[in-house]
């Protein structure tokens, strides 16, 4: 069995860090992967959920396109790799894991505040989910070093009440930074330093940002949010009450671990 000693506690502490899995030649053809998505291509033919940016966009922006596993066969191979999927269900203690969305998010050289994601919780996104036995798996595709803007984490945020105001799609961190002071004064971040093929998982509801990329080379990473036995759906009346009704279908949403 391939039990690594992850670095940080996911329950104390809200996130982990884990030992390399993915090996060089599989990192770089997914990367190649990503990046036919990214222009455009898609092998199989099916279209990404959402796209952020597009062909003409800023070349510093921040791109993220939401369910590229779909898309192309190489990055679904990928995220339902067994090592990762065996990693994941003895990180988060679980007898079943099932992937219900992906997010490609590429970091090229930033300017000013183009590379920022703001502050945010994974769970404000998702109100047909209870809150536990939700988790994001955060997987580096390239050397990820204090300069390349990497995913940073308030420490046992995970334990907060939630806070209004916080946005992922907010670039202004320092408007952010006053409202989390607000209610926390004296908050602690740890930033994901990871090399290429190491794995960060955090809860839904630990908060996280990240900042520029001042670095030569794209930070990329490829998130998967995955829910365990523990998950429970919740019902609403809403726009979004049939949305997580996709679980069904192991061609979108594969179980990879029970
Ligand atoms: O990659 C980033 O900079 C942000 C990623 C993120 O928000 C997430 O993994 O939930």
């Amino acid at each position: 069995m391939f039990n690594p000693t992850p670095s940080h506690s996911l329950n104390k502490q809200g996130f982990c860090f884990l030992p390399r899995i993915f090996r060089s030649t599989k990192i770089s053809t997914c990367r190649s992967a990503l990046w036919e998505i990214i222009n455009g291509n898609y092998e199989t033919g099916v279209k990404p959920e959402n796209r952020f940016w597009e062909t003409g966009d800023n070349p510093n922006s921040l791109i993220k396109i939401d369910k590229p596993h779909l898309c192309n066969k190489t990055v679904w191979d990928f995220i339902t790799d067994k090592r990762f999927t065996t990693l994941l269900s003895e990180t988060t203690s679980s007898k079943k894991i099932q992937i219900w969305h992906t997010q490609l998010v590429w970091k090229p050289t930033s300017k000013g505040s183009s590379g920022n994601a703001g502050w945010h919780r994974d769970a404000q996104y998702w109100p047909f989910w209870s809150e536990r036995g939700l988790y994001t798996a955060w997987i580096a595709l390239s050397n990820v070093t204090k300069n390349s803007g990497p995913v940073q984490y308030i420490v046992e945020s995970n334990k907060w009440g939630s806070i209004d105001g916080l946005d992922f799609f907010s670039k202004d961190l320092s408007s952010q930074h006053n409202i989390l002071a607000k209610t926390h004064k004296d908050y602690k971040i740890t930033k994901g330093i990871l090399s290429e093929g190491q794995v960060a998982i955090h809860s839904s509801l630990t908060y996280h940002s990240s900042t520029a990329n001042k670095n030569i080379e794209p930070r990329i990473g490829l998130v998967v949010h995955f829910c365990t036995d523990q998950a429970r759906k919740i019902e609403l009346k809403n726009e979004n009450k049939n949305y997580l009704d996709y679980l069904q279908n192991q061609k979108i949403a594969p179980i990879i671990f029970q």
